[in-house]
């Protein structure tokens, strides 16, 4: 039975995450941590900051984890406002869950990201080996630490493995410091008032994935046979890609009179123009079976029903 400690718990991905895992492996083997508790976290959960190695290595000890996921990052546009912090926080912390991967024989995951791509990368179908120059330091973070998972597998033999995450989108926590969350965005927005504008430029393709497809794929990956993983720890995964328009126009099927607009961010939008607009997600489907379920059409019903639950029982 899975042992499994999860840093970044109350994140984007983190608070959806326990609550599968735990599903899957029982409450009590999922170790969820975070910088800052929260009241309703339903199982096990330390304060951990994961610039503090020996806090890390304790709780991992403690617990008797045998399995680590990494999550806790800043995202691309907080990133961009504070590099130097973001180079500390991302960098220091997963060489520290590295380090205690490695000190405890732990199984590893952190994800990268299609911001590990640049404006020199091509921009179709991006292919799972190829330039990687990013012109942000939170993908210079991810390319750095593909790298770093990459060594610690040929150097230390620790299991890493990871995915490049597309833009994810959920109803379970609001948008937080992302380029992509936009596309989080304009359906609590739709709910809430009936329009939208958008912060990224009309014609602005990047990948995109809603959450379920995401932690089954961290779940998948993790359980996949090792000896058949050539790529490890940058699968290039990916549900679909769209423009701001496509994803308006999918939302006023269902609500009639939505109406968007934009008022463009030039931060962001460099960063989104600095991405792909479609990546191939072949190997990971070759080498562990990667299928998403959800396309912008069955993700736009889900989003909606279960946003106008949410928004109508906290108002
Ligand atoms: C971001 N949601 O926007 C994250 C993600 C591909 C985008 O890495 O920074």
């Amino acid at each position: 039975m899975k042992k499994i400690i999860v840093t970044g718990a109350l994140g984007q991905i983190g608070s959806e995450l326990i609550v599968k895992l735990r599903d899957i492996y029982g409450k009590d083997n999922v170790l969820a941590t975070d910088i800052r508790k929260e009241k309703d976290v339903n199982g096990p959960f330390e304060v951990l900051d994961v610039t503090d190695e020996n806090r890390m290595y304790e709780l991992s000890k403690q617990f008797g984890a045998d399995t680590m996921i990494h999550m806790a990052a800043l995202l691309s546009a907080t990133a961009e406002k504070n590099p130097q912090f973001a180079w500390n926080l991302n960098m220091g912390g997963l060489m520290n869950a590295l380090e205690v991967a490695r000190e405890l024989n732990l199984q590893f995951f952190t994800p990268s990201s299609i911001g590990a791509f640049g404006p020199s990368t091509p921009k179709d179908n991006t292919p799972q080996d190829t330039l990687q120059r990013p012109t942000t330091m939170y993908g210079v973070n991810k390319v750095a630490g593909e790298l770093l998972c990459d060594y610690y597998f040929t150097r230390y033999g620790v299991d890493t493995r990871g995915v490049r995450f597309p833009g994810l989108i959920s109803y379970a926590t609001p948008p937080g410091g992302g380029t992509t969350d936009y596309a989080v965005d304009i359906y609590y927005k739709a709910v809430e008032n009936g329009r939208y504008t958008s912060y990224i430029a009309e014609g602005t393709y990047m990948d995109m994935m809603y959450m379920p497809d995401a932690l089954q794929a961290i779940v998948d990956l993790m359980e996949a046979d090792g000896s058949k993983l050539k790529h490890r720890n940058a699968f290039n995964i990916t549900a679909m890609s769209f423009e701001p328009s496509q994803i308006a126009a999918e939302i006023k099927k269902h609500i009639p009179t939505f109406e968007m607009d934009y008022d463009v961010d030039p931060t962001r939008q460099a960063i989104a123009d600095s991405w792909p607009n479609s990546i191939d997600s072949s190997a990971a489907v070759e080498e562990w079976g990667f299928k998403a379920q959800y396309n912008l059409e069955k993700m736009t019903i889900d989003m909606l029903e279960k946003l106008n639950r949410k928004l109508k029982a906290i108002s």
